[in-house]
C-alpha cells in the first residue's frame, strides 16, 4: 500500500511555517489570531453542541481541513454507531478523506453543504444499508454529480468493519496491528494515530471476547506484533492471551484509566511530537473526525475533561511533551483548551503548592488548582482578564488577583469594584464564591447582555484569597486545622497568627471584638497594617486614588458563615458615628435590601451581628467612602450547628450560583452608589450611574 501523505504534509507545512517565521510558540504572544478558545492554527470553529450536533464538529473540521489541502474523498460514518467510526479513522487517514457525520435516512443540511463546499470525488460509507441507506448516496450524488465514486464497506458490527477496511488496504506480512476494544470509543480513538502512523491496520474486539472475524484478519495479516490499547477493563487477560496464540509477540499500552491510557499512548509512540490533538473524553462526538487530521501530523490525541482542570495524566502528557501545535476537536471548554496551550508552551507551568483538599472534598480548588483556573482564564480571555499579584504573604506566597474589564490593558477610568475573599483561613466556600464570580464574567460576556455590560463599563477587582499562608495550614490539617488567621509568628510568644479581618488601620485595637491576646484567634496583631497580606490590600486600594480619586467605589469582603450582608460600621452600635453621613447609611440599608432580596441572605449593620475593631470594611468605608460589604456565605448557623466552619463540596455550585444577581448588582452599583437611593444626580454629576 502506498501512503499518500502529500497534501496533508502541506497542510502542516502551513503551520510550522507560521511558528518559524514568528519564532515563538505561544500563539498571543506571536499574534496569531486567536479564537475565544485561545486556540493557534489549526481548529475549527468551536461548536459548542448539546449532544446532537457531532455533525458540526465534524463539518467544522472538515472546512478547516480543506483550508489548506484539497479534500478528495470523504468518509461518511453513522452519527449513532461510534465504533464504526473508530474503524474507520486510520482508513480515512490513509487515504487522506476528512470524515463527515451522517443519519441514516438522510445528510444533515450542514453535512450536504459541506460536501458541495469540499466536492469530493469520492465517498465511503462507513457500514451496511443498516446503519447508512441507499437515500443518502442517491443524495449525494445529487449534489456531486454522476461523476463521484460512491464505495461501502458493506459491513456489520465494528468488527467486522475493522477487519473489512484491514483487508481492503493490508497484504499479508504487515509489521504491526494495532488492536482497541469496541468497547471503549476513547481507546479506539487514541489508537486511531498510532495505526495510522505505524502504517498499521486497527482491529477490534470486545472486552471480554475476540470476535472470530477479528482473529480471522489477525491470521491472514500474520504481523510481526500486536499493539493492545486498553487496560484489562477494556482488553481482557483472556482476549490477550487469545491474540497471543495468533501472533506471539503482543505489547499492551494502557493506563488506569482513559486519560492515562491516551498519555501512555503519547509517550510510547509520540515521544517529542510537534503537534498534538486534544478532545473532550467524556462525550464520544467531537473527537474521531480528528483523526484524519492528527494522523496528518504525526501528533497523538489527549483526553479533556469536563470542569477547569485537566486530568493529571493529559497535563503531565503535555508538559513532557511540549507540542508547538494545539488542535482542538470540538468542544472542550475555553478554560480546559487555555490550559491544554498553556501547558504545552509553557506559560502555564506545573503548581508548585502541594496542600489539598481531601478526595471527599476535591471539588474545591486548592491553591495550586486555582492559579491554574487563573493563568488558564487569563489565556482564554486575554483581552477581558489580567492576573497579578499584589504582593506576598508572611511566608511569601503570592495573593492573586485578577483585573476584569473590556480591553483590560487600557485605563479608560471605569468604576471600580474590589472583592476579596479568604481572609480567614478556613472559610474554603469563599474562594469558590470568587472563582465563581471570575467564571460568570468571562463566559458570561459573549451571552449575556448584563454581564456584557457591566465587564464593559467596570473594572471589577477579585482577590481569590487574601491569607495563602493561613489557607495552605489549614488544609495540611486531617481534615483541616480549624485556622483563622495568617501564619506570622509573634513576637515574645510561641502563639502564631494575626487575625487579618482585626489588622486594618480604623479604629484599629479600640476594644470593640479585636484583641491583643496572640493565642486567640481574634488577635488584631502588633500594630495596624503589622501583616503583610493586610499591607498588601492597603497598598493596591491606595494605589487605585487616582488623581486625587478613590476608583473604587464598592467593595465586598467574602467570608463564611451564616447567611448575611452586613455592612459599616463594625466597631460601633450607631449607625451614623463620625464619618457616615445619613444619606451613606441609607445608601448601605437600601444596597443591603436590594442584594439580600437576590440572595435570601439576612441583612444588618455588622456590629449588630457583633462588634469588631480593624474590620477591612470599616478601613475601606472610613478612609475611602467604599461602599463595603461583608458578605457571610451558607450556611445559616442554625444549619451549621455550633462551631461547623467547614461545608461539603457539594453545595459548592448552589451556594455561590446563589450570589450571581447581588455580585452583579454591586459591580453595577459602582457606577454612582448613591442611585441606590435616588440621588445620582446629587453625589454623581455628570457620570452616568449605569
Ligand atoms: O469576624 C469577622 O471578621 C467576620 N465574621 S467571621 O465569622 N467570618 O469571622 C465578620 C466581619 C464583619 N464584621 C462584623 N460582623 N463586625
Ligand atoms: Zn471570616
Amino acid at each position: 500500500m502506498r501512503i499518500r501523505r502529500a497534501a496533508w504534509r502541506r497542510a502542516a507545512a502551513l503551520c510550522i511555517g507560521v511558528l518559524l517565521a514568528t519564532g515563538i510558540f505561544s500563539p498571543a504572544a506571536a499574534g496569531i489570531p486567536m479564537t475565544p478558545y485561545g486556540s493557534p492554527i489549526p481548529i475549527p470553529q468551536p461548536v459548542s453542541y448539546d449532544g446532537t450536533d457531532r455533525y458540526a464538529v465534524s463539518v467544522s473540521i472538515a472546512a478547516e481541513v480543506s483550508k489548506s489541502a484539497g479534500v478528495g474523498v470523504v468518509y461518511l460514518v453513522s452519527g449513532t454507531a461510534y465504533a464504526d467510526a473508530v474503524a474507520a479513522g486510520p482508513a480515512a487517514a490513509r487515504d487522506e478523506a476528512t470524515i463527515l457525520y451522517t443519519d441514516k435516512d438522510s445528510l444533515p443540511v450542514n453535512v450536504a453543504n459541506e460536501l458541495v463546499l469540499l466536492r469530493p470525488t469520492r465517498l465511503v460509507l462507513v457500514g451496511g444499508a443498516g446503519v447508512i441507506s441507499d437515500s443518502v448516496i442517491t443524495r449525494a450524488t445529487s449534489l456531486l454529480g454522476p461523476g463521484l465514486r460512491v464505495e461501502r464497506i458493506d459491513a456489520g458490527s465494528s468488527w467486522d468493519i475493522a477487519a473489512a477496511l484491514s483487508e481492503r488496504d493490508f497484504k499479508p506480512g504487515v509489521d504491526t496491528v494495532v488492536v482497541a476494544s469496541s468497547g471503549n470509543f476513547f481507546n479506539g480513538l487514541v489508537a486511531g494515530p498510532v495505526a495510522a502512523d505505524l502504517a498499521a491496520p486497527l482491529l477490534l474486539v470486545a472486552a471480554g471476547s475476540l470476535p472470530s472475524v477479528t482473529a480471522a484478519e489477525l491470521k491472514r495479516l500474520t504481523p510481526r506484533r500486536v499493539v493492545l490499547i486498553g487496560n484489562s477493563d477494556d482488553i481482557s487477560a483472556d482476549v490477550e492471551a487469545r491474540i497471543k496464540a495468533i501472533v506471539p509477540n503482543v505489547e499492551r499500552v494502557s493506563g488506569s484509566d482513559r486519560y492515562a491510557t491516551a498519555a501512555a499512548v503519547r509517550s510510547r509512540f509520540f515521544a517529542t511530537p510537534t503537534g498534538v490533538v486534544a478532545t473532550s473524553g467524556v462525550t464520544e462526538l467531537g473527537g474521531l473526525a480528528a483523526v484524519p487530521v492528527a494522523a496528518a501530523d504525526r501528533a497523538p490525541i489527549l483526553l479533556t475533561q469536563d470542569g477547569d482542570q485537566l486530568p493529571t495524566a493529559t497535563r503531565d502528557s503535555l508538559v513532557e511533551s511540549m507540542p508547538r501545535r494545539i488542535f482542538i476537536a470540538g468542544s472542550i471548554g475555553d478554560i480546559i483548551a487555555a490550559e491544554v496551550i498553556g501547558y504545552s508552551d509553557g506559560s502555564i507551568t506545573m503548581p508548585t503548592e502541594t496542600a489539598t483538599y481531601p478526595a471527599w472534598d476535591s471539588g474545591y480548588h486548592d491553591p495550586a488548582e486555582m492559579l491554574t483556573v487563573l493563568k488558564a482564564t487569563e489565556i482564554a480571555y486575554p483581552n477581558l482578564v489580567t492576573i497579578l499579584s499584589i504582593g506576598k504573604s508572611y511566608e511569601g506566597r503570592d495573593i492573586w488577583m485578577a483585573k476584569v474589564s473590556a480591553d483590560v490593558a487600557i485605563d479608560k477610568g471605569k468604576p471600580e469594584i474590589l472583592v476579596n475573599a479568604l481572609q480567614h483561613a478556613s472559610e474554603h466556600l469563599g474562594v469558590e464564591q470568587a472563582l465563581y464570580l471570575l467564571r460568570t464574567l468571562t463566559s458570561g460576556y459573549a451571552t449575556d447582555p448584563y454581564v456584557h455590560r457591566l465587564v464593559d463599563s467596570r473594572v471589577t477587582w477579585i482577590i481569590f484569597a487574601v491569607n495563602p499562608d493561613g489557607w495552605v495550614y489549614d488544609l495540611q490539617g486531617d481534615p483541616y486545622n480549624l485556622w483563622r488567621k495568617n501564619r506570622q509568628p509573634n513576637a515574645n510568644n510561641t502563639n502564631i497568627g494575626t487575625n487579618l479581618n482585626r489588622n486594618y488601620g480604623y479604629k484599629w485595637g479600640s476594644g470593640a471584638g479585636g484583641n491583643d491576646l496572640p493565642w486567640s484567634g481574634d488577635y488584631w496583631g502588633a500594630a495596624p497594617f503589622s501583616a503583610p497580606e493586610t499591607q498588601a490590600v492597603r497598598d493596591f486600594v491606595a494605589s487605585r486614588v487616582i488623581d486625587g480619586v478613590q476608583r473604587i467605589r464598592t467593595h465586598v469582603d467574602i467570608h463564611t458563615h451564616g447567611e448575611f450582608i452586613l455592612f459599616p460600621f463594625a466597631y460601633t452600635y450607631a449607625n451614623t458615628a463620625a464619618g457616615m453621613s445619613s444619606d451613606d447609611h441609607s445608601v448601605f440599608t437600601r444596597m443591603s435590601a436590594t442584594m439580600a432580596s437576590m440572595n435570601g441572605y439576612a441583612w444588618e449593620q455588622s456590629s449588630v451581628l457583633y462588634p469588631t475593631d480593624g474590620d477591612i470594611i470599616d478601613w475601606m468605608y472610613g478612609t475611602y467612602g467604599i461602599f463595603s460589604f461583608t458578605f457571610e456565605l451558607y450556611p445559616t448557623a442554625a444549619q451549621a450547628g455550633r462551631g461547623i466552619v467547614y461545608v461539603s463540596d457539594s453545595v459548592i455550585a448552589r451556594q455561590t450560583a446563589r450570589n450571581r444577581g447581588a455580585l452583579l448588582y454591586l459591580i453595577d452599583a459602582a457606577g454612582c452608589p448613591y442611585a441606590a437611593i435616588g440621588k445620582a444626580a446629587q453625589y454623581c454629576p455628570g457620570a452616568a450611574a449605569g
